[in-house]
C-alpha cells in the first residue's frame, strides 16, 4: 500500500502528528533513526490505524505516494541536514521535503535554495499548540518553495485546529525561510503576552493583596470579553490550582523563568533589523532578570525603595483599568511583531500573508485569542496596513484604554511594583505618536564628540558639521568612527 506522507521523528510531537494525520484519513508511514521506535509504535499508540512503518530511508520512499511527501519532526539542526542527505539519494524530481521542527529561519531558506537546486521541494513549517495540538489541531505555518503547497495544503489544512468559524488556521506564509521566522515572531509574542500576564498577577498579589480565588475570578471574567484567550484561560486555571495541603500550587513554584531560545532570536533579529520590539526585548530580559535569583535575593535586603505599599482607592475600579492596559500593551506588541515581519518581508522579498498569519495564529497555538480575528479584519482591509496601531478598529482601542494604561503604570511605579512590558508598550506608544523626539540632541552630541555631522529639519538628506567649541576641526568623520 502506498503512503499519502511519510514522516520521521517519533517522538511525541512526531507520533501525535501522525495520529491527526490518519484520523483525517491519510495514510501514513513512520520513520525513526532508532527503527525499533518505528515497531513500538505500530504496536502500541498506532494499534488499530492505518499507519504503516519503514525502517531505512529507501523503504520510507518506497512507500509512498509520487510525488512523495516527507515530513521531518527531528532535533533542529544537523539531524535535519543529515536526514535531507539521507533521503536524497532515494527521491525523485518534484519530491517535497518538509522540516516541522523548530528550526532556525536562516537555515530553512539556506535549505529551501540547496534543495531547489537539485529539483527538490523545500517547506519549512511552524508547528504550535505543544503535544495536545499536534494531536487535535495544531497551528501550522509553512513556508518555503510555493509549488510543494497545492500537494501538501489538504493533509495540512485538514489537520490543523480550527478558528471558531471553521476556518484552518494554517494557510500559506510565504517563501523559503518564512514560515520558521513567522514562527519565531509567534514564539516572541507569546514570550510578551506571558510577561504581561505575569506583571498584572504581581500587582493583583503584591499591591492588591487579593487572595488566589479573586484572582482567578478575574481572569475568568476577562477571559469572556476582549482578552479572551488561552493564555488569560490557563491563568485562571493555575490560579485556582491547590497543591495537596491547599495552598495555591503556583505561590510555591521557584520564580526563575526558564527559556529554550526563540524570544531571544526575535529579540536579536529586532535588533539586527533595527525594528523596536521593545516589548519581546523586556519580556526575554525579564525572564534573565527573574535568574537572578541569589542578586535579587541581596539586593532585597540592600535596595531602598516601596515595600508593602498596598494600592489605597476603589479596587474594582483599578482591576478593570489593569484590563484594560494589558489589552493596550498587548495591542502594542503585536503592532511591534508585524513591524518586525514587515521589515523581513522586505529584507528577504517574502510576500507575506499577513491577514493569513493571524488566522494561523487565531486557533491552536498558545497565543490564540478572540483579538487574533480582530488582526486578521485589519489586513483583510487593508493588507498593505502600515501599522496596525493605525488600524481604525486599534486606533480607538488604544485611545479608549490610554488613561487606564497609565494609571496602571504610575500607580504600580508608587508602589514599587514592576512593569516593564506594560510600561515599555506605552513608551513606544508614546515615542511612535510623537512627531519630534530628542534624537536631535543626539544628533548633536554625536557631531560634537565626533565629527558625525547631521541634517536640518529644514533641509533634510544634506548632512552638515558645526565646529562647536571652537577649537575642533571643520573635517566631518565620514571615514571614521569615534
Ligand atoms: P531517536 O529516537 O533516534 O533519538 C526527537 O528527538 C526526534 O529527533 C527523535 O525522533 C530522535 O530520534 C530524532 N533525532 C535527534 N537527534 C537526531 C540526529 N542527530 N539524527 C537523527 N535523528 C535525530
Amino acid at each position: 500500500m502506498s503512503a499519502d506522507i511519510g514522516l520521521i521523528g517519533l517522538a511525541v510531537m512526531g507520533q501525535n502528528l501522525i495520529l491527526n494525520m490518519n484520523d483525517h484519513g491519510f495514510v501514513v508511514c513512520a520513520y525513526n533513526r532508532t527503527v525499533s521506535k518505528v515497531d513500538r509504535f505500530l504496536e502500541n499508540e498506532a494499534k488499530g490505524t492505518k499507519v504503516i512503518g519503514a525502517h531505512s530511508d529507501e523503504e520510507l520512499c518506497a512507500k509512498l505516494k509520487k510525488p512523495r511527501k516527507i515530513m521531518l519532526l527531528v532535533k533542529a539542526g544537523s539531524a535535519v541536514d543529515a536526514f535531507i542527505n539521507n533521503l536524497l539519494p532515494h527521491l525523485d524530481k518534484g519530491d517535497i521535503i518538509i522540516d516541522g521542527g523548530n528550526s532556525h529561519f536562516p537555515d530553512s531558506i539556506r535549505r529551501t535554495k540547496e534543495l531547489e537546486e537539485k529539483g527538490i521541494l523545500f517547506v519549512g513549517t511552524g508547528v504550535s499548540g505543544g503535544e495536545e495540538g499536534a494531536r487535535h489541531g495544531p497551528s501550522l505555518m509553512p513556508g518555503g518553495n510555493p509549488l510543494a503547497w497545492p500537494h501538501i495544503k489538504p493533509i495540512f489544512q485538514s489537520i490543523a485546529a480550527k478558528a471558531p468559524d471553521g476556518a484552518p488556521c494554517c494557510d500559506w506564509v510565504g517563501e523559503n525561510g518564512a514560515g520558521h521566522y513567522v514562527k519565531m515572531v509567534h514564539n516572541g509574542i507569546e514570550y510578551g503576552d506571558m510577561q504581561l500576564i505575569s506583571e498584572i498577577y504581581q500587582i493583583m498579589n503584591e499591591g492588591l493583596d487579593l487572595t488566589y480565588e479573586e484572582m482567578a475570578n478575574v481572569f475568568d471574567e476577562w477571559n469572556k470579553g476582549d482578552l479572551d484567550s488561552y493564555l488569560i484561560e490557563i491563568t485562571r486555571d493555575i490560579l485556582k490550582f491547590k497543591d495537596k495541603d491547599g495552598q495555591p500550587l503556583v505561590s510555591k513554584i521557584l520564580d526563575t523563568a526558564g527559556q529554550k531560545g526563540t524570544g531571544k532570536w526575535t529579540a536579536i533579529d529586532s535588533l539586527d533589523r533595527g525594528i523596536p520590539v521593545t516589548l519581546i526585548g523586556e519580556a526575554v530580559y525579564s525572564r534573565c532578570l527573574s535568574s537572578l535569583k541569589e542578586e535579587r535575593t541581596r539586593a532585597s535586603s540592600v535596595l531602598d525603595g516601596p515595600k508593602n505599599v498596598k494600592f489605597q482607592g476603589d479596587k474594582k475600579k483599578f482591576l478593570d483599568q489593569m484590563g484594560q492596559a494589558l489589552y493596550a500593551a498587548k495591542i502594542v506588541s503585536y503592532a511591534q511583531g508585524y513591524m518586525l515581519m514587515r521589515q523581513a518581508a522586505k529584507d528577504y522579498g517574502w510576500h507575506l500573508n499577513n491577514a493569513g498569519i493571524a488566522l494561523m495564529w487565531r486557533g491552536g497555538c498558545i497565543i490564540r485569542s478572540a483579538f487574533l480575528g480582530k488582526i486578521r479584519d485589519a489586513y483583510t482591509n487593508k493588507p498593505d496596513l502600515e501599522n496596525l496601531l493605525f488600524d481604525s478598529f486599534f486606533q480607538k482601542a488604544t485611545s479608549k484604554a490610554q488613561h487606564a494604561w497609565r494609571t496602571l503604570i504610575g500607580q504600580a511605579a508608587i508602589m514599587g511594583i514592576p512593569t516593564p512590558a506594560h510600561a515599555t508598550a506605552l513608551n513606544f506608544y508614546d515615542g511612535l505618536r510623537h512627531q519630534l523626539l530628542p534624537a536631535n540632541l543626539i544628533q548633536a552630541q554625536r557631531d560634537y564628540f565626533g565629527a558625525h555631522t547631521y541634517e536640518l529639519l529644514t533641509n533634510p538628506g544634506q548632512h552638515v558639521h558645526t565646529n562647536w567649541t571652537g577649537h575642533g576641526g571643520d573635517v566631518s568623520a565620514s571615514t571614521y568612527d569615534v
